[in-house]
């Protein structure tokens, strides 16, 4: 065999500059290095003829090929070490964690208006030592009205005011008849409250279908009105955080006798006279009296032995005067923006 030629040793190193070039990925390096260096490699091929050649022949072209061996050596190393850096980086921007970001804001939940009203109202009878009871909301005729003294022929019966269903049952429209299944599981003296959902059908500035109240009861020997008075400015002075001046207006309920509503100053105005109270001074906010001694009996319980006073009243009247909101409808149309302005109260 004759001496190499230039041209076929820079044609290799021509070939093999390129396909390093355009190697992408540690395989295809792999793959170029076995073109050159593996057992049929183009560089293999050449050393292999070396022992066909003269001494002297041999010495210039064992020299050459070394040379190109240790370029391409460098250029497959070269290659390596970026490929293998590039690799690094996409590795590390994949489970890359910016620390210093700001963290995700979570948003925490409140209670509605009307729930913390409701509490409100609970947490001061509990106080006083009132003991709450729940009842259902679909009613029989019986505990909604015969049993408080509304008679078949009374307005609060009349179709427009009661949601009924088809078999005798309703919507209660009041809390009252848990008091008297109260009465009934429990011998007096008792001194309870009935919070909860109650339903009229009745839909405007102030009323919605379905609404809240907070009813009380007390039976012991000798209850009188003033007991009940005393009760009710102590709970509205309590509400209000002030000693709020009230008046005990006489009134008409079927299931108390005597009755009364009950109204205080003003908490807009304090008396003056303004929208809120429609210039009278006075705010009602409640109604309540002796109970009928038909609805103790109702209740198993001795008209002759004992006396009681009970009261009444709407969460959402509560709600709307602490809050200064003057439609009722905005509480129950679940705009966040509400909900969040009363998020801290
Ligand atoms: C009111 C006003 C007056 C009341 C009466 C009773 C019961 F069942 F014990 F007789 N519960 N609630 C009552 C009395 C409710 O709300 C305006």
């Amino acid at each position: 065999m004759a001496l190499l030629d230039d041209l076929q040793l820079k044609t290799i190193l021509a070939s093999a500059q390129e396909a390093i070039a355009k190697a992408n990925s540690l395989a295809e390096l792999t793959h170029c290095r076995v073109t050159y260096f593996g057992k049929k490699g183009h560089v293999t091929l050449l050393l292999k003829q070396l022992g066909s050649l003269s001494p002297d022949e041999r010495k210039v072209a064992g020299k050459q090929i070394n040379d190109l061996k240790q370029e391409l050596e460098q250029l497959l190393e070269d290659k390596k070490n970026t490929l293998e850096i590039s690799l690094g980086d996409t590795e590390l921007k994949k489970t890359y964690l910016d620390i210093t970001l700001p963290g995700r804001q979570s948003s925490v939940g409140s209670l509605h208006p009307i729930t913390h009203t409701k509490h409100k109202i609970i947490n001061i009878f509990e106080k006083l030592g009132f003991v709450i009871s729940e009842g259902p909301e679909i009613e029989n005729e019986f505990y909604n009205f015969e049993a408080l003294n509304i008679g078949p022929n009374h307005p609060a019966r009349a179709m427009q005011d009661t949601f009924y269903f088809a078999n005798q049952l309703l919507l209660r429209t009041h809390t009252s008849p848990v008091q008297i299944r109260y009465m009934q599981e429990n011998p007096p003296p008792i001194k309870m409250l009935a919070p909860g959902r109650v339903y009229r059908c009745d839909f405007d500035v102030t009323h919605t279908p379905m609404f809240h109240q907070v009813e009380g009861l007390l039976v012991d020997k000798n209850c009188t009105f003033g007991d009940l008075k005393y009760i009710l400015n102590l709970f509205l002075s309590h509400f209000f955080e002030k000693d709020i001046p009230t008046r005990f207006r006489a009134s008409y309920f079927p299931f108390t006798e005597p009755s009364a509503e009950v109204d205080i100053q003003c908490v807009q105005c304090q008396g003056a006279g303004c929208r809120i109270c429609k210039q009278t001074g006075w705010l009602e906010v409640m109604g309540c009296g002796m109970v009928h001694p038909k609805v103790l009996e109702n209740g198993g319980i001795n008209p002759e032995a004992y006396t009681g006073y009970a009261f009444g009243m709407g969460v959402e009247r509560f709600a709307m005067l602490d809050y200064s909101v003057d439609d009722i409808r905005l509480f129950y149309e679940n705009d966040v923006r509400l909900l969040k302005q009363f998020s801290g109260v």
